[in-house]
């Protein structure tokens, strides 16, 4: 087991946690990614669990977990269901502008009802031409006395629709490139706030994935984060904290291929011998365990910098996300064919978990942009 420097109230949480995902979480996974429904009812057991809380400071209602415990229960939850594990990660990147820019009134006002679970958050820079590019955004907002108005569109969001609290990023100077966008908190309830086209996806499917619309949004002036300009900054040290969870959620989803793969291999008879005493079995658990053992430390080691007050850990961040979510897709991979036929079949979880793991590639922006990220700060 990889080195983790957690108290022992933390180890004790994460033990309770594993339980918690084997339990009730692992029964209810299938049915998750068959009706492509929200969980509402892991959200609530997460909330009453106080894994919600986790994330955030006890001054605003929150447990104060450190980065590593939280990533800790994000693997937890991963090894059984990525859609759950997503709820943990997604609450902790909605609200981080929060955490990072927001003044004291808006944490009081949106904190403890994040971390209590009452409401979820959403995080919204992405726009149909706007991924990697984040830049690239067009959406505006322009200040009409003590209100900002919005228009335009965000895509892809995670819980967009379902969130009650929203990060969202926009133009409010379009003369200055990077430094004319701003951050602002959009509650749902605001005028002019709507949900557009729900998003079918391959994975991850029970977590809602939106279009958010904005047609002359009324956002108030006190939910603007930081100051005017400050929003890509904003957006991006969320982004390089936050993207050891999506690490995390790749190796859980790793761990949990590996663990099934070791089963089958164990219980599987052919040529009257169980398969896993067959050498080139073995030879592929082996490397199926190593590679899930490296991006633990990976993953592990980032969210300790983020513990020490490390200021620039953006680097081991893109890594640890970059390096978990490549080897996710290989160690899913290799499940399935040590599954052979029952691992392409929906019989077994294996399929679903590799679905699942694709998106880690993806999202908190691609292994291509985590590279980028790795070589621009290697180089500068
Ligand atoms: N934290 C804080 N500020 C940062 C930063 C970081 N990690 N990286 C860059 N900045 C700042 C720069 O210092 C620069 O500030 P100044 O104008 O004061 O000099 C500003 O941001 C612009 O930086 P840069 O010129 O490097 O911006 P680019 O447009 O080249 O974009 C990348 C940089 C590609 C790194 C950025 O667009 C990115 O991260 N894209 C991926 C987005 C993503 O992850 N999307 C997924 C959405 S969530 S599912």
């Amino acid at each position: 087991m990889a080195i983790a420097h957690i108290t022992e109230d933390e180890k004790a949480l994460i033990e309770a946690i594993r339980e918690l995902a084997l339990e009730r979480v692992a029964p209810r996974a299938a049915e998750i990614d068959h009706t492509g429904e929200f969980p509402w009812d892991l959200k609530e057991l997460l909330a009453q669990q106080d894994i919600l809380a986790m994330p955030f400071p006890t001054e605003y209602g929150g447990i104060g977990a450190s980065e590593l415990a939280v990533v800790m229960a994000i693997e937890e939850l991963s090894r059984h269901c990525a859609t759950t594990s997503l709820i943990l990660a997604v609450q902790q990147l909605g609200a981080m502008p929060i955490l990072l820019a927001g003044n004291e009134q808006q944490k009081r006002k949106y904190i403890p009802r994040l971390a209590s679970g009452e409401w979820t958050a959403a995080f919204g820079l992405t726009e149909a031409g706007s991924g990697s590019d984040a830049a690239a955004m067009q959406t505006r907002a322009v200040r009409k006395g003590d209100t900002y108005i919005l228009n335009g569109s965000k895509r892809f969001i995670t819980n967009g629709g379902l969130a009650q609290v929203n990060s969202i990023f926009a133009i409010t100077d379009p003369q200055v490139g990077t430094r004319g966008i701003s951050a602002f908190i959009v509650e749902r309830d605001f005028p002019g706030f709507a949900v557009g086209r729900i998003e079918e996806k391959m994975g991850i499917k029970g977590s809602q994935t939106a279009e958010l619309i904005f047609t002359d949004c009324e956002v108030p002036t006190e939910n603007l984060l930081g100051r005017e300009g400050e929003g890509f900054k904003i957006a991006l040290s969320t982004l390089d904290q936050t993207r050891i969870g999506i690490g995390a959620q790749a190796l859980g989803i790793a761990q949990g291929a590996l663990d099934l793969a070791v089963a089958y291999a164990k219980q599987r008879v052919q040529f009257d011998k169980p398969i896993a005493e067959n050498q080139g079995i073995q030879f592929m658990l082996a490397d199926m365990a190593t590679k899930v053992e490296a991006s633990r430390l990976l993953v592990y080691n980032a969210a300790e910098m983020v513990d020490r007050g490390e200021e620039h850990f953006g680097r081991y961040s893109a890594m640890a996300k970059m390096y978990a979510s490549d080897r996710a897709m290989e160690v899913t991979n290799d499940a399935i064919q040590i599954l052979g036929g029952y691992g392409y079949m929906k019989e077994y979880p294996a399929e679903r978990m590799m679905r699942d793991a694709k998106i880690t590639q993806i999202y908190e922006g691609t292994n291509q942009i985590q590279r980028l990220v790795i070589a621009r700060d290697l180089l500068k």
